[in-house]
């Protein structure tokens, strides 16, 4: 069974669209997230585009701000300020990557904890770890909402999550960790990855790479979430992480690239916009 990412989005955010018609009348406006986007590099803009569609669709105002790779840090950080100190800014996405002059750290650390709709901020990353009230983050929280709706059971199965960033690969195994997998945290480095990938009943896949995962580091009937969005090297289409083709039939559910984690990505986001406006409205 393939979990369509852009299905399951589409209906949460005809929801979401339905709760924030209700806004207006009950608290005088929408919620509003800026985004913020430094030089253009093609991928970003357009998942920067994705993130002012799916707000359009869910009735969310969007201010996409654009600034030039070259912007200094200084002055992106006095843009973040004004934006924190701003009543009508509900949440704040400063698209990463950043340019190498800029300290992503620093960036992340600067947006107002209440308004971190990506859940990045070392503050809401502590959170997260201590099991406190946090925003989870876009991706993972994600990736557990299409293992529940495909009906995937997590406790007391083994996950294996092949990657390591701050973005996905350890805030997955700690919401995995949470619904009581036992889970394993692979990376490039990992000695006999397929033996490891093998014992897997759900296998997520977060290193960027074209097609890096084959049939044989697969058991027959695991869970697949590839969180990959990479350009085939020879057609240029986007392609996951993992070899669609080739493991599909062996998995008993697949994600796939395009149209899996990404559109749910920005329906998470979308959730956390609401969650933010939501939690500062009834303070
Ligand atoms: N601050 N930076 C911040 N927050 C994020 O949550 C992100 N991320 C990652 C990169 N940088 C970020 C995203 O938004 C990755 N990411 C993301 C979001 C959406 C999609 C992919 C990555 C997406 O919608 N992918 C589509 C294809 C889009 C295309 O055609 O290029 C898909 O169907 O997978």
């Amino acid at each position: 069974m393939i979990i369509s990412g852009k299905e399951l989005s589409a209906k949460l955010k005809a929801e979401m669209a339905e709760q924030v018609a209700t806004f207006p009348a009950k608290y005088g406006r929408v919620p509003h997230l800026t985004v913020v986007l430094v030089g253009d590099d093609p991928a970003s803009v357009s998942y920067v585009t994705g993130k002012a569609k799916a707000s359009e669709v869910v009735g969310i105002r969007n201010t996409t701000i654009r600034r030039p790779a070259d912007i200094s840090e200084e002055e992106l950080l006095g843009l973040i300020r004004d934006l924190n100190a701003d009543d009508t800014v509900d949440g704040i996405l400063v698209q990463l990557p950043l340019p190498g002059h800029i300290s992503e750290p620093k960036v992340i650390e600067a947006i107002s904890r209440d308004k971190d709709v990506d859940g990045f901020h070392p503050l809401n990353v502590a959170a997260l770890w201590q099991k406190q009230p946090c925003i989870l983050p876009c991706t993972p929280k994600g990736i557990i909402r299409m293992l529940k709706t495909a009906g995937v059971e997590i406790r007391g199965k083994r996950a294996v999550v092949i990657g390591r960033s701050n973005i996905v690969g350890l805030p997955v195994a700690k919401l995995l960790l949470d619904e009581n997998a036992t889970v394993t945290v692979a990376h490039s480095k990992t000695a006999d990855l397929p033996s490891v990938t093998r014992q897997a009943d759900i296998l997520v896949v977060a290193i960027g790479r074209p097609r890096f995962v084959t049939a044989d580091m697969v058991s027959e009937g695991a869970a697949v979430i590839d969180v990959g969005v990479n350009r085939d090297p020879v057609t240029g289409k986007l392609c996951g992480d993992v070899d669609f083709a080739a493991v599909e039939p062996k998995a008993s559910v697949i994600t796939p690239v395009p149209g899996g984690v990404g559109p749910m990505t920005i329906c998470c986001l979308m959730e956390n916009t609401i969650e933010c406006f939501l939690k500062k409205m009834e303070r």
